[in-house]
C-alpha cells in the first residue's frame, strides 16, 4: 500500500497530528506479534494495537467467520427484531464472567459500554423508584472512554477542559498511585487500602442513598497501568454493598485474559454488579463492547405492560452480526489456546524483565500485573510529556511499538507473545532508555 500523499484531511483521534504529518509512522499490514510498516519494516507490537488485539494480529479463523457472516447476514437490527448469534454470545459471555452477571447489552466500543453503564444504573434506580439515587462516582486518573458520561466519571483532565459543563452528579475517589510508599511493587501495591475509605466521605457528603454507583477499572490502564493496592478492592465491594451501590468494573482493558485470569474480577476474586467490556471481545478485529447485568438489575426494568420498551438506550449496531461472528471466533481461539490464563504463565518472566530496566536513566517507578507494565520517567524539565514521547519514537524506529501516557511508558503485547519476544521488548526498551 503506498503511503497517502496528502495526510491533512484526517483529523486523527488523540494524536500530535502535526508532528505526525512531518514524520508519518504508518502501518500497513499486520501478522501475530508483528505489524509492517507501509516502507517494509516489522515492528514488534508492544501494546497490543491499543491494548486489544489480545489474541494477536489477522487470525485467519477470525477473518474466516467474519467473512462467512457477512455472506450470510450482513447486518439485522436488534430492535424487536434479533438474530440468533447475539443471543447465543450474551449466553457465552454469561457462562464466562462471573456467576451473578447474567444478562449482557451489546454496544460498539468501550466509550459506549461506560455509557451504557452509567445509564443502566441510573435507571436501575429510577425503575426502582428510588429517583434520587443519581449520583455517579468515578475516580481520578480514571479513563472511561470518551463520550460524556465517561468523561464525566472519568478522571483525566485533559479529556475534560476543552468540553464545557460536563455530567450533573458526578464525584471521584483519589487515584491510587503513591510513589512515596509503592515506589517498584511487584504486583499488586502493598499500602493503600485507605484509598477506599474515601468513599466513606463522599457517602457522609451526599447521604449513601443519593449514590448510583461507583465505576473503577479494576488496573486503570490508560492512566499509566496504576495496580490497586492489597484489599483496596475488597474495600470498595464491602462499602457499596453496606450502602445499596452498585459497583461498575470497567473491564474494558482487564477483560479477557490481561491479566492471566479471563476477567479482572477473577483475578481480584471482587464481583461487580455491572461489567463493562470491548477491547478483547472482538481482538479489536471488528469494534464491540458489551455491559454484563446481574438478574437483580435485569428483573427491576422487566415491569409494567409487555408490548412497551423496558430500557430507552441502544445502538443501530448494538449486537451487529458479524461483531457476533467475530467475537464467538474469538473466544473459540481464547479457549483452545488458552490465551486468557496465558498471561499466568509469563508472568514471571515479564515481572522480572521489566522490573530489571530500573538502573536505565529517568527511571522513577515500575509497576507490573499479568501482561501489563508500566515504566514511569522522570519528566524533562519544563516539558512534561517530551520524555516519554521521544522514547515512543525511538523505539518506533527500533522496530518497537510502545504507548505512553503522560511520561509513563504502558506495555500490554497481545497475549500470544513468546518468551523470545519478551526479551527482544525489553532489551529494545533498555537501549532507548539509554538513548533518550
Ligand atoms: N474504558 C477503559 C478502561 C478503556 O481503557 C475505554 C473505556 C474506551 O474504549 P473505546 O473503545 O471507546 O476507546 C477504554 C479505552 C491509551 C488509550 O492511551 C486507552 C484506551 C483508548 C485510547 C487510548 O492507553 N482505552
Ligand atoms: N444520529 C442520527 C441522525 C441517527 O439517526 C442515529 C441513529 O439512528 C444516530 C445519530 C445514532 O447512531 P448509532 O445508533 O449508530 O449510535
Amino acid at each position: 500500500m503506498p503511503p497517502p500523499n496528502d495526510l491533512d484531511a484526517f483529523f486523527m483521534p488523540f494524536s500530535a497530528s502535526r508532528q505526525f504529518r512531518k514524520t508519518p509512522r504508518l502501518l500497513a499490514s499486520a501478522e501475530g506479534m508483528y505489524y509492517k510498516t507501509v516502507d517494509g519494516r516489522s515492528i514488534l507490537d508492544g501494546t497490543a494495537g491499543l491494548w486489544c488485539v489480545n489474541a494477536g494480529h489477522c487470525r485467519p479463523e477470525i477473518t474466516a467467520a467474519i467473512a462467512d457472516q457477512l455472506g450470510v447476514l450482513d447486518y439485522a437490527p436488534n430492535l424487536q427484531v434479533a438474530h440468533p448469534l447475539a443471543f447465543d454470545l450474551a449466553n457465552r459471555l454469561r457462562a464466562m464472567t462471573p456467576p451473578n452477571l447474567t444478562q449482557a447489552f451489546f454496544t460498539n466500543s468501550g466509550s459506549e459500554s461506560a455509557d451504557t453503564a452509567m445509564k443502566i444504573a441510573r435507571a436501575y434506580f429510577h425503575a426502582r423508584g428510588e429517583t434520587e439515587r443519581t449520583i455517579l462516582i468515578g475516580r481520578a486518573r480514571g479513563y472511561h472512554g470518551v463520550n460524556y458520561g465517561g468523561i464525566s466519571a472519568g478522571g483525566i483532565p485533559n479529556n475534560k477542559e476543552a468540553f464545557g459543563p460536563l455530567l450533573p452528579d458526578t464525584d471521584h475517589l483519589p487515584d491510587t498511585h503513591d510513589l512515596t510508599r509503592n515506589s517498584f511493587s511487584r504486583g499488586q501495591p502493598e499500602h493503600g487500602i485507605d484509598f477506599a475509605d474515601h468513599l466513606e466521605v463522599l457517602i457522609e457528603k451526599y447521604g449513601a442513598d443519593r449514590i448510583a454507583a461507583v465505576m473503577v477499572e479494576p488496573v486503570a490502564g490508560s492512566t499509566g497501568v496504576l495496580v490497586p493496592p492489597v484489599g483496596y478492592l475488597e474495600r470498595l465491594r464491602e462499602l457499596c454493598t453496606q450502602n445499596g451501590i452498585l459497583l461498575i468494573f470497567d473491564e474494558v482493558i482487564t477483560g479477557f485474559g490481561r491479566l492471566g485470569t479471563p476477567f479482572g474480577s477473577d483475578y481480584f476474586g471482587v464481583t461487580p454488579d455491572i461489567m463493562a467490556l470491548a477491547k478483547g471481545l472482538t481482538s479489536a478485529t471488528i469494534p464491540m463492547g458489551a455491559v454484563m447485568v446481574t438478574q437483580e438489575i435485569q428483573d427491576a426494568f422487566m415491569q409494567g405492560p409487555e408490548h412497551l420498551i423496558e430500557f430507552f438506550h441502544g445502538y443501530t449496531y448494538s449486537g451487529h452480526p458479524a461483531a457476533c461472528a467475530a467475537a464467538h471466533a474469538t473466544i473459540d481461539i481464547y479457549e483452545r489456546d488458552g490465551l486468557l490464563t496465558r498471561a499466568t504463565k509469563l508472568g514471571q518472566q515479564w515481572e522480572d524483565g521489566l522490573h530489571a530496566l530500573a538502573d536505565c536513566p529517568h527511571v522513577i517507578d515500575i509497576r507490573n500485573i499479568g501482561l501489563m507494565g508500566a515504566v514511569e520517567l522522570a519528566s524533562i524539565d519544563g516539558a512534561p510529556v517530551k520524555r516519554a514521547f521521544n522514547a515512543f519514537r525511538a523505539a518506533f524506529d527500533k522496530g518497537v511499538l510502545i504507548r505512553t501516557t503522560g511520561d509513563t511508558i504502558a506495555l500490554s503485547p497481545p497475549l500470544i507473545i513468546r518468551r523470545d519476544e519478551i526479551d527482544k521488548l525489553f532489551s529494545t526498551l533498555r537501549a532507548v532508555l539509554h538513548e533518550i
